[in-house]
């Protein structure tokens, strides 16, 4: 069976911040595909990826890339699966220019944008997951299980404090 989940970056220097995505989906027991797609350097592979994505059974997309991130937009334009974008922080800009790529798309094409780096990058499988949950009551019970554990692992008082 197909992975429901997608994770596409452009480049393998996102794999670093998109590996996170990927943990978090594991740790849920969330199946996954991984895939390079560069909307830039491989834009025959992007658009063959896109529109296949439905027909192959993903349920949904996380789309990570950095600097001029047109890859979550484009694989957006080219699918009606669901597209959680995570901007992934550049060296020159600090992930700004990833941020405004990715969140500012036209109305009619949307992509669900997270914050930039690590976070965005657990979120938005957090977020697959809560979607993928609703019709999955196995998943739904682990997911909730993975945020009591949050819950309880934070201490009430600061380490340190008198
Ligand atoms: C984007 O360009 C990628 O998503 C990556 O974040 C950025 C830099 O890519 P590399 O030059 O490291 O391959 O397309």
């Amino acid at each position: 069976m197909t992975a429901p989940v997608a994770i596409i970056m452009g480049s393998q220097s996102d794999w670093e911040t998109m590996r996170h995505a990927a943990d978090t989906l594991t740790a849920l027991g969330v199946a996954h595909d991984t895939q390079i797609v560069s909307a830039h350097r491989t834009p025959d592979r992007l658009y063959a990826f896109a529109k296949g994505a439905k027909a192959a059974g993903h349920r949904i997309v996380i789309a990570g890339a950095g600097g001029a991130a047109h890859l979550p937009g484009m694989t957006a334009a080219l699918t009606e699966l669901p597209v959680f974008g995570v901007p992934v922080e550049s060296k020159t800009m600090s992930g700004l220019d990833s941020l405004y790529s990715i969140v500012q798309m036209p109305a009619g094409i949307p992509v669900g944008t997270l914050a930039i780096g690590k976070a965005g990058a657990v979120n938005a499988a957090l977020l697959a997951a809560s979607v993928l949950a609703l019709t999955d009551s196995d998943l739904a019970t682990r997911l909730a299980a993975w945020r009591k554990a949050q819950t309880d692992s934070v201490a009430a008082r600061p380490e340190g404090a008198a």
